[in-house]
């Protein structure tokens, strides 16, 4: 009887144990058996034993980031809205103070990448507001919640493996690789895999810390554009303006209408128009905010693209290469507005 009890008991733990498990991630095979095969083909790929023990050592997929993985996309923001919040004047000063305080960091970084300090800072700022604030998730785990849980496991078992090698060189200690509930980490938030193409030993230690060294944070966002196809003697675009008459606008933008965007980050190009040169762009009409002549003499090598991202009668930008180079930090208009916007601001 006590026996008979026993298995019930048994069964009805491991019967709440799966179904707690399956409410947490979208998976019909049992957690540790999933743990189990991953953490086999991690050794056989070369992660340690000690690695795997440590890292993985009681740990659970992370309901909180299955819930934020769901979510319904937040309501869409206007490009104003978004820049009035991105860019406030609280982030411009603290940026302007940060840039200060690093100056004898940044500059020799910015230098050696060959990146305006500028655009690192701008983007370290919209990013994690200049280091502040990198997120609190265990990478490990929530890379492990998001490959277990199949809405897009494959891309988060190639990011979970990555984490791990990054742990196996020792670029930083396993309790210290926090990120975003994502997995994007330290305070330009690279995915693993970015980690691996882009960051940066600025300082010459043999480690890239991208969450703690402010040397390794510059290069390596800064690396991250370079590699991108980024122009140092050049801006990201500028504000523009259209001729005022409404049927003249509409012409141009028919005229320059961009009918097949880049496969590559398209929900954000299809909303640019077709590349011009910056002459080109001038004989269409379009002349500075203040009306003067849109620059030629920077502009003959320079194709821009027209984006209003409010519409026909919102504000206009030429945008040039180095802006389709930040949409690869990010594939989104507002964001590359807003990096763009407050580089400006931080000259
Ligand atoms: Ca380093």
């Amino acid at each position: 009887m006590i026996r008979l009890l026993f298995i019930i008991i048994a069964s009805i733990s491991f019967i709440s144990n799966v179904n707690a498990q399956r409410q947490v991630a979208d998976n019909p095979q049992t957690f540790s058996i999933w743990l189990e095969e991953f953490k086999l083909e991690a050794l056989q790929e070369g992660i340690s034993q000690k690695i795997l023990d440590v890292t993985f050592d009681g740990l659970l997929p992370n309901p909180r980031v299955v819930d934020l993985d769901r979510r319904q996309p937040e309501f869409t923001q206007s490009s104003s809205e978004y820049i009035k919040i991105r860019v406030s004047e609280t982030r411009i000063k603290n940026g302007k103070k940060r840039m200060a305080e690093l100056q004898s960091v940044l500059d020799p970084s910015a230098k050696t990448i060959g990146v305006q300090k500028r655009f690192i800072a701008a983007i370290w700022g919209m990013e994690t507001n200049y280091g502040s604030y990198t997120g609190n998730f265990n990478v490990v785990r929530s890379l492990m919640t998001l490959a277990y849980d199949m809405r897009r496991s494959s891309f988060f078992r190639r990011e979970l493996h990555k984490a791990l090698v990054i742990l196996e060189e020792g670029h930083i200690a396993p309790d210290a690789m926090i990120g975003s509930w994502a997995g994007a980490m330290g305070q330009g938030q690279f995915m693993p895999t970015s980690f691996f193409a882009y960051a940066y030993d600025m300082d010459g230690d043999n480690k890239k810390d991208i969450w703690t060294n402010e040397a390794d944070v510059f290069g390596s966002i800064g690396n991250y554009l370079k590699q991108h196809t980024w122009h140092e003697n050049q801006t990201w675009g500028r504000e523009i303006k259209l001729p005022d008459d409404l049927m003249e606008r509409k012409a141009i933008v028919d005229l320059t209408h961009e009918p097949n965007p880049p496969r590559s980050c398209k929900s954000a190009l299809s909303l640019h128009s077709k590349k011009y040169s910056l002459t080109d762009w001038k004989e269409m009409g379009v002349v500075n905010l203040d009306g003067s002549d849109i620059p030629e003499a920077i502009g003959a090598g320079i194709e821009a693209t027209l984006l209003m991202p409010g519409g026909i009668n919102g504000p206009a930008y030429l945008t040039y290469q180095n802006f389709r180079t930040i949409l690869t930090y990010n594939c989104s208009n507002h964001y590359a507005l807003g990096v763009s916007l407050l580089s400006d601001e931080l000259k």
